[in-house]
């Protein structure tokens, strides 16, 4: 039955009984009205005449009370937060407990990014490809503009001018999210260089690139819910939705999707993949960087701390979530464009990663965990004994005996990442980090080894291509299936993934000093369903081999799927709970298991219709015949 509550003026339309929000809670989440600066706060409007006239177009179609202007400034952000918590847009945290940190909740049926509702709006359907939802230009324009038409009456517009990427990189983009948000302002203050920077760095040139984003939140239904990406006009339309992925436009949309194909206009690469620096006790240091699908652990592996037995060695994070590379003297160099970390939270401990546990101590905006009695957080998997008594995410009293979860597992923290122990100190670097090797992985309980080497890069780029994980919680849809999710990008190539590995293959043709390429999978379980590697620092000794394959100084077995360790060549000294047994398991390759996965391989590749480079092809014919051999 349609249920309809009444706020103000916005309707909100509950999806199902399941989805009847309670009053504190819908008070907290609709859009909330607008505020009024005083002087000095929020008027700082840039002189490009190309972006006035944007944003004057986006004020007559959208109506709102009135703008304001940002300029990222310490005060801006304390007026801001003042005005959120009174709007109950923010609920303040245990200032001794967790120092200038502040909880959102967004509304529950808004939750994950949302690809089916995700466009890549190119002129023709093949431009966008077989992977991506496609939207005409024209028609999606239009659709869009019907739904802003108003959309922010009674509302703040703010404009937030933004970078991506250090302040002295040739790779740096300028973007302006125009947003009705108090929430997107905050959260992009924390995960961009945000304000005066960037209206700096754009200057008077009215040609100059940068990128248009729109948000809105409309009346936060997901009926008129659309994140439009239009990568010709380097613009991107984000309605109907407050959740960071789908918002924060500077993210998946521009740093990913829009970035993606600008990368391949312009001879580079937008990845999804951390990078971190590994030094060995004699001060020698490499950097990695690792595509693994979202929630598989980019952010622990990132901020890994190596065990005991590796007493000396030093991991660094440069970036958890995003890396754009160039190449310069054959090699490949690595910015991470963003400022801050948009992390996962369930599971986040002082055993699974200290390092974040430091991180989201203070300064934090939390969405969509647990408000504990004392006006701290909490979430499943948190150090310690869960509260008796807390406010659940979608502001419900909860108990331990509770049947719902305490905290969304999609639950996430916005950090910046100055509040990293072990950041790297060249993350500033313009110039970025060389790449010694890239990481693939995916979450995969059978078929996959720990680690495995490419003989090559054209190899390298097929098991990139192949690479697979079981779905998690930070998309909507079902958790647990195993899909294909090519260098993790498949919800991010904003074009044809057929040319996407094709542009894999011709940048590796520009590189005389490649990076080596591995795949690897911490989540391999036993027959009994039990996971066979403890992970976490332990998945030091798997970096420990890769970085001594980049060094030429270790051993490996030839497989049909690659070089892969024997034991002796993995540094397994003081490994407690993983027997030789379960690490010859581990390290298995199961002709059984990898018959499938050849015709999985292919399977996917049909589905992709005629788009895949033959290269690949031949690639999964080589890989079928080594099995033969
Ligand atoms: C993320 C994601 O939020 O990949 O980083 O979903
Ligand atoms: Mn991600």
């Amino acid at each position: 039955m349609e249920k309809r509550r009444k706020r103000g003026k916005f309707v909100l339309r509950a999806i199902d009984d399941t989805n009847i929000i309670p009053d504190r809670y819908v008070f907290m989440n609709n859009p909330a009205p607008a505020i009024s600066p005083p002087a000095g706060i929020g008027d700082h409007k840039p002189a490009n005449q190309a972006v006035l006239d944007w944003v004057h177009e986006v004020e007559q179609l959208t109506q709102p009370e009135n703008i304001f202007w940002c300029d990222g400034s310490e005060r801006e952000n304390d007026f801001l937060i003042a005005e959120s918590l009174k709007q109950n847009v923010l609920i303040r945290l245990n200032e001794k407990k967790a120092p200038r940190s502040y909880l959102h909740r967004s509304n529950p049926n808004d939750v994950a990014r949302v690809e089916q509702f995700t466009f890549i709006c190119t002129p023709t359907k093949a431009e966008a490809g077989p992977t991506n939802n496609w939207s005409e230009p024209a028609e999606t324009y239009s659709k869009l503009q019907g739904l802003l038409k108003g959309a922010m009456r009674g509302r703040t517009m703010f404009v937030v001018p933004y970078i991506m990427g250090p302040p002295d990189s040739p790779l740096t983009k300028i973007g302006f999210e125009i947003t009705d948000s108090k929430y997107v302002v905050l959260s992009m203050r924390i995960m961009t260089r945000m304000g005066e920077i960037a209206v700096k760095r754009l200057g008077h040139d009215p040609k100059a690139e940068w990128n248009r984003g729109v948000h809105s939140l409309l009346d936060v239904n997901p009926e008129r819910r659309f994140i439009c990406h239009f990568p010709q006009d380097n613009a991107i339309i984000s309605v109907g939705s407050g959740y960071g992925g789908n918002v924060l436009l500077s993210k998946k949309c521009l740093a990913l999707r829009i970035g993606s194909y600008l990368a391949r206009k312009q001879g580079w690469l937008a990845e999804h993949m951390l990078i971190l620096g590994v030094e060995s006790p004699a001060g020698k240091k490499h950097y990695v960087a690792a595509a693994f699908p979202s929630a598989c652990g980019k952010t622990n592996f990132a901020m890994l701390i190596p065990p005991k037995h590796f007493a000396g060695w030093k991991v660094t994070t440069v970036g958890d979530d995003i890396a754009w590379m160039q190449i310069r003297d054959g090699r490949l160099w690595a910015v991470n464009p963003e400022n801050g970390y948009f992390g996962v939270v369930p599971g986040t401990s002082c055993k699974s990663n200290p390092n974040a546990m430091k991180s989201i101590e203070r300064d934090t905006l939390y969405t969509n965990v647990a408000l504990t009695d004392d006006s701290d957080v909490w979430w499943e998997g948190k150090d310690g004994a869960p509260p008796k008594h807390a406010i659940d995410w979608r502001g419900n009293d909860w108990t331990p005996d509770s049947k719902e979860k305490a905290a969304h597992p999609n639950s996430r923290f916005a950090t910046p990442m100055r509040n990293n122990p072990v950041l790297d100190p060249q993350v500033e670097d313009g110039n970025g980090v060389p790449i010694s090797a890239i990481i693939f992985g995916g979450r995969r309980s059978g078929t996959m080894p720990l680690v495995f080497q490419a003989f090559d890069w054209e190899h390298g780029t097929y098991i990139g291509a192949t690479m697979a994980s079981e779905t998690t919680a930070a998309a909507t849809g079902a958790v647990g299936q195993v899909r294909r999710d090519p260098m993790a990008m498949l919800p991010f190539c904003g074009y044809n993934i057929g040319d996407y590995f094709r542009h894999w293959l011709e940048t590796g043709k520009r590189l005389t000093k490649p990076p080596l390429i591995f795949h690897v999978n911490w989540f391999r379980k036993s027959a009994d369903g039990k996971f066979l590697w403890p992970g976490f620092g332990d998945n030091m000794r798997v970096l420990g081999w890769i970085i001594d394959r980049c060094e030429g100084r270790v051993g490996a077995n030839e497989s049909a799927i690659g070089h892969i360790p024997r034991l002796q060549d993995l540094d397994l000294g003081e490994l407690r709970g993983v027997t030789p047994n379960q690490m010859r398991e581990l390290l298995n390759v199961n002709a059984e298991e990898w018959q499938k996965e050849i015709s999985d391989h292919a399977k996917f590749f049909e589905s992709l219709g005629s788009v895949v480079p033959k290269e690949l092809d031949k690639q999964r014919e080589n890989l079928a015949a080594r099995f033969k051999s």
